[in-house]
């Protein structure tokens, strides 16, 4: 049974190119550096099955003095009506954002920034149809979710601040949006009671990280190494399209961080 989903129904996106230092990003936990080759390979193949799923994907150059910066979801936040920058929590990150003005000056005609204080990430930012929620994190302090809270305002969306389970990167590395009535979340998300109301569909243990899995129009991008995660949306009704995602694992990241997506008007 497929639900609704106009919430995930993109059909512009912007990537940014892993850069040549991409091997040096931020990881927790130190499982090896990942191959510089076969993360582009891993990147070129996500754009690919973007641009099957109808979106038209526009591809911003490297920057060398950002490692993360390929992650182009955490400096910035896009939708119909707007862009908003954000302030990424990781002092290695911080000069992604001014990064990502040109971009997005170009592409939206309001661009929302946040006042110098506080940070947040986008990978702490869960847009869901009836409200945008904001964990708190590692990465996104308070005074960054609550500036962030007034700037969705200004776009017409009403955020709301939640918590983020402990030790866990972001809010998003636990859950994903499937379609307008259903989230894809970690054991440890759900049990929360954030998404009390919600259909929620719980990953199996053990693939936690396939909780970041990215819904895009009729397809659902999930990881290839969690094949429990993706019985479970193919016996939910879901396409599911698998994509290596060895590399980009081993940098503390997942499907959602590699594209802002949003919906031209
Ligand atoms: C970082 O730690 O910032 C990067 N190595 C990974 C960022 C992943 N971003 C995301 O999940 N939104």
């Amino acid at each position: 049974m497929l639900l609704p989903n106009e919430t995930c129904r993109f059909d512009a996106a912007l990537v940014r190119e892993p850069c040549g230092r991409a091997a040096e990003g931020l990881r927790a936990v130190d499982r090896g550096a990942p191959d510089l080759a076969a993360l582009r390979r891993e990147h070129d193949a996500y754009v690919a099955a973007l641009e099957v799923a109808g979106v038209t994907v526009e591809r911003l150059p490297p920057l060398e003095a950002f490692p993360d910066s390929m992650f182009v979801e955490d400096p910035a936040l896009v939708f119909e009506q707007g862009a908003i920058l954000l302030r990424p929590g990781a002092p290695s990150r911080f000069g992604e954002a001014v990064e990502l003005v040109p971009a997005l000056r170009a592409r939206f005609a309001t661009v929302v920034e946040l006042p110098p204080s506080g940070h947040v990430d986008g990978g702490d930012v869960l847009t869901t149809p009836d409200g945008v929620l904001i964990g708190l994190s590692a990465r996104t302090d308070r005074a960054g979710a609550e500036a962030l809270v007034v700037a969705l305002a200004r776009l017409g969306r009403r955020g709301t601040v939640v918590a983020t389970p402990p030790g866990v990167l972001h809010f998003k590395s636990d859950c994903s949006l499937l379609d307008d009535e259903t989230v894809l979340a970690t054991g440890r998300l759900a049990a929360s009671g954030v998404f009390k109301g919600r259909r929620v569909l719980t990953v199996p243990a053990g693939e936690e990280s396939a909780a970041n899995a990215l819904r895009v129009n009729d397809v659902v991008l999930a990881g290839s190494r969690y094949p429990r995660t993706i019985g479970l949306l193919e016996r939910e009704g879901y396409r599911v399209v698998k994509l290596a995602i060895t590399e980009v694992s081993k940098l503390d990241a997942g499907l959602s961080c590699m594209s802002l997506r949003w919906r031209r008007g």
